[in-house]
């Protein structure tokens, strides 16, 4: 897979062995070296036309903070989408087999399943915003020409995409054929690796407590069922902690199960539905707890 970035912070990914940075340590730095994953880093300044390399400007309309210029952008997706990332003359528009991400504290949420979409992509394209974003016409005008995708990483806000960049390649990069060690525990992990398998039962579910030697370390066991050797009895344990993890910290995963996923409810067996109770969720009762 191709990844281009453009950025006023190329230095801040760390994708060369020097420099060893998010991009450039662990698995995804081990595929890059590898050639599996291509990133190109650009940047944004070189698309600058002035003396002090400007690339942002006051708000029409007032307010606070700086945004970044529609005529720096626009010709550096030009030259990256149509070129090898090098400055050329303006280029006619071709059809870029790329997907544009920009992320914004205003965008759709990143979830598991898009980056299960991303991760099948050839190639992706990816614009840092800093300031108070990017002039609004640079996203109208790519759409023109491309998928673009505007997406938010949580409810918070950051100084500029580039960390939002790192988590989204992260999520996407450990799904790549080659990539992870372990294939079965991309498939295994919350959320079921964005697959969204129809009959995994732990869709939808927050993964419940894990434990390795030593059995007994500071006066504290691991649960018996662990090393009982039954592994239907293991799988059920697992799926009641897992219940239990999810009702306690994210109730809406479990609302989503209830009544937003199609036929969500016909998931949970008997046992589900007391451990589900017990955690405050009564799944066929007249009230709803959350
Ligand atoms: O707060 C931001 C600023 C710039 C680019 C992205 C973000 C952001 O993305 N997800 C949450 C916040």
């Amino acid at each position: 897979m191709r990844v281009d970035i453009i950025t006023i912070f190329p230095d801040y990914f760390g994708t060369t062995a020097k420099g060893a940075g998010p991009l450039g340590v662990s698995l995804i730095g081990k595929a890059a070296a590898r050639g599996d994953l291509d990133f190109r880093l650009h940047d944004l300044r070189r698309w600058a036309t002035d003396v002090h390399h400007t690339v942002d400007d006051t708000p029409f309309g007032g307010g606070p903070g700086m945004v970044m210029k529609p005529d720096v952008w626009g010709t550096a997706l030009d030259d990256v989408l149509t070129g090898d990332g090098t400055v050329t003359a303006p280029s006619a528009p071709s059809a870029p087999l790329a997907r544009l991400i920009v992320p914004t504290p205003s965008g759709t949420p990143f979830t598991q399943g898009l980056a299960a979409a991303y991760a099948a992509e050839k190639r992706l394209v990816f614009a840092c915003g800093r300031y108070e974003g990017i002039d609004s016409r640079v996203v109208a005008d790519a759409r023109s020409a491309m998928a673009v995708d505007e997406v938010s990483i949580g409810d918070y806000v950051l100084a500029g995409g580039e960390v939002a960049v790192c988590v989204i390649l992260e999520a996407v990069c450990r799904l790549l054929p080659g990539v992870l060690g372990n294939e079965q525990s991309a498939a295994d992990d919350s959320f079921g690796g964005g697959t969204g398998e129809a009959g995994d039962p732990m869709r939808g579910l927050l993964e419940g407590p894990v434990y390795t030697r030593p059995r007994s370390w500071r006066g504290r066991e691991v649960p018996p069922v662990l090393l009982s050797g039954d592994h239907q009895a293991i799988a059920r344990w697992r799926r009641d902690e897992a219940l239990r993890r999810t009702a306690a910290v994210r109730p809406d995963l479990v609302s989503q199960i209830i009544s937003g996923t199609p036929g969500g409810a016909a998931m949970l067996d008997a046992r589900d539905r007391t451990v589900l109770a017990e955690a405050g969720f009564p799944v066929d009762g007249e009230s709803m707890a959350h």
